[in-house]
């Protein structure tokens, strides 16, 4: 297989905006949904009437469920000290802070950043935005100035919504230093003591929320890819389309009213929101209870006093849960299904996850950019514990394809390409990008290398794609490249993946240093990284100092045979 990786510039500017598209007009910046590319009215037209498209938005859906069900309890945050809210509790909020919002000038169509933790006011403050019509952009809170910055400036986000402090970092600083280089940012909300900024808990007004929420088939949010490039892609998902692989999911995985799902990922990305996530939860009237931290000792007794029934874990977690739940002294028995994805599951910890824990185990293999894939309820062990699941959907179309995009014979493997109902046809804002992430008939090559079992189970294999999957966080090593370039004893770098038995992968950046540059040691560059501002987890983990390359035939530097000779020594 060929690595796409290397054909694609490396060296591009990391924060500046790509500039495709421009600035927005005015048509853009008030018809939403005009930077989105979106399905051909022919398949739009074809996956109604197949039923899966319903017409349904987020804000109705909420305000169906509380009419529906009141009283029942929709959401609990519960540390420092427990907080819930019914479902007619999150109902009313969103409607309040939706109010506040818009008079504060927040319309249909505006981005707002939210980078919060997983606490309440996560939810709130969604579908308070859902009902406006404003576009979520989902940070994670892991981000710093330069993704933040990056994000602000890309989608012109009027507002930005942070939590005062978290894990040890203050996120006011951060937010002052975005609004001061970026001129569309008019509102920072802090959950928390404010600061400079504005309190969410001031932000709600008693009037009615702003009239004619969005349209089903309009972008509901803005989602971020793993990415291959030097800055993250924006993912536009519909109503329409999300709402379906809700529905999907919850049908899979059983998910109904007595649900309690426990959010143990960060609220904000793509699986724990809808795989079936805090999301598939709320829409079956179930129980969704936010866990502040991944580790057992945090989750179990949660577990345990919360009675929950389900989660979703990155397989390192899944390995930590499976090594802490014979030893627990939480009864654990509420625990029905527990679904591990976002990066390979080695087979052998997959087999002992059932008897550590007491449940189910379901793999997930799915992309923010749309297609999932479950394994099922009644697949056998065997199955589940080889196999990373099928399509949702009998709408999702799956082509294995060799280089030249022939399909391959059943069962050899090959690069995944996939079109469907809820499969996004293009990135936000990205025309250049999507001429070449999408074939010309809209199928989207998702760069992993994966092949068919004869039950139509995917099995992924690999990954053509420039990324690093560092247990579940994905790391573009182009972005990281650009940032180590601008040390000023830098030559030239290259990061690859390395194999790591707790991450599953892990980063090495190979440096060449300049002809006369005083030596540096690796933790002189991964300072030099984490100073400029970006996510701790995109920091090299390993680094090491070489005289040149190996490079392809066609004089490129080949990531390949950078891996083969990778050094795996301890820093
Ligand atoms: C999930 O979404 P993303 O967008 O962070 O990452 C997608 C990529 C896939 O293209 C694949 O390379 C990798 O993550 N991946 C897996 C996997 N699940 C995801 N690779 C091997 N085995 C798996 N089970 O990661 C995501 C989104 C929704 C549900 C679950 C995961």
């Amino acid at each position: 297989m060929s690595e796409r990786g290397e054909e694609t510039g490396k060296h591009a500017p990391v924060v500046t905006p790509s500039g495709e598209g421009g600035p927005a007009s005015e048509a853009l910046a008030t018809t939403p949904g005009a930077d989105a590319p979106t399905w051909p009215p022919e398949f739009a037209e074809r996956y109604r009437a197949a039923g899966h498209w319903r017409g349904e938005t987020f804000g109705r859906m909420l305000r169906e469920r509380a009419a529906a069900h009141p009283d029942r309890i929709a959401l609990v945050d519960p540390a420092p000290e427990r907080r819930t809210w019914t479902y007619r509790e999150l109902d009313e909020r969103a409607d309040r802070l939706a109010a506040g919002f818009a008079a504060r000038g927040i319309g249909r169509g505006d981005r707002v950043v939210l980078q919060l933790p997983n606490v309440g006011e996560f939810v709130e403050v969604v579908f308070a935005l859902f009902r406006i019509g404003a576009l979520p952009v989902y940070a994670l809170p892991a981000h710093r100035d330069t993704e933040i910055g990056y994000f602000c400036s890309f989608t012109e986000a009027v507002a930005y919504v942070i939590p005062d402090r978290h894990a040890g970092f203050d996120h006011r600083a951060l937010a002052a230093r975005v609004r001061e280089r970026t001129p569309t940012l008019r509102h920072v909300f802090v959950a928390g003591d404010p600061g400079v900024h504005t309190a969410l808990a001031d932000v709600p007004v008693d009037a009615d929320p702003p009239e004619g929420g969005p349209e089903p088939h309009e972008p509901a949010f803005l989602q971020l890819s793993g990415g291959t490039t030097g800055v993250p892609k924006l993912i536009p998902r519909t109503h329409d389309d999300y709402i379906y692989s809700l529905r999907g999911s919850n049908e899979i995985c059983g998910v109904g009213a007595d649900t309690r799902f426990l959010v143990v990922l960060p609220a904000a990305h793509n699986f724990p929101m809808s795989s079936p996530g805090w999301l598939g939860t709320l829409y079956a009237g179930g129980t969704v209870v936010l866990c502040p931290r991944p580790d057992p000792e945090t989750a179990f007794p949660l577990i345990e006093r919360e009675r929950i029934t389900m989660t979703g874990l990155v397989p390192p977690l899944a390995l930590v849960w499976t090594e802490a739940g014979p030893a627990a002294r939480q009864d654990l028995s509420s625990l029905e299904l527990v679904l591990v994805g976002g990066a390979k599951y080695g087979e052998e910890a997959a087999r002992r996850l059932t008897p550590a824990l007491g449940c189910r185990l379901m793999q997930v293999f799915g992309m923010a950019e749309g297609l999932v894939n479950y394994t099922r309820l009644d697949d056998d062990e065997e199955t589940v514990v080889t196999t990373q699941g099928r399509p949702i959907s009998p709408d999702d179309e799956i082509r294995i394809v060799d280089d030249a995009g022939n399909a391959v014979a059943e069962g050899e493997f090959g690069h995944l390409l996939t079109r469907g109902p809820y499969t996004i046809r293009g990135y936000w804002r990205a025309p250049a990008h999507n001429a070449t992430a999408f074939t010309e008939d809209g199928f989207y090559r998702t760069g992993d290398i994966v092949r068919r079992t004869p039950t139509g189970h995917l099995v992924v294999e690999g990954r053509a794609k420039d990324q690093i999957n560092r247990g579940g966080e994905k790391v573009a090593p182009t972005e990281i490249e650009n940032i180590i370039l601008a040390h000023p004893s830098v030559h030239d770098v290259s990061v690859v993946a390395v194999a790591d038995e707790y991450l599953g992968e892990r980063s090495l950046a190979y440096v060449i240093l300049r002809a006369g540059a005083e030596p540096l040691k690796p933790a002189a560059i991964k300072r030099f990284v984490r100073e400029r501002g970006v996510a701790a987890y995109k920091v090299p983990d390993l680094v090491e100092f070489v005289g040149a390359f190996p490079h392809t035939g066609v004089g490129k530097v080949s990531k390949n045979r950078l891996r083969s000779t990778a050094v795996t020594h301890e820093q």
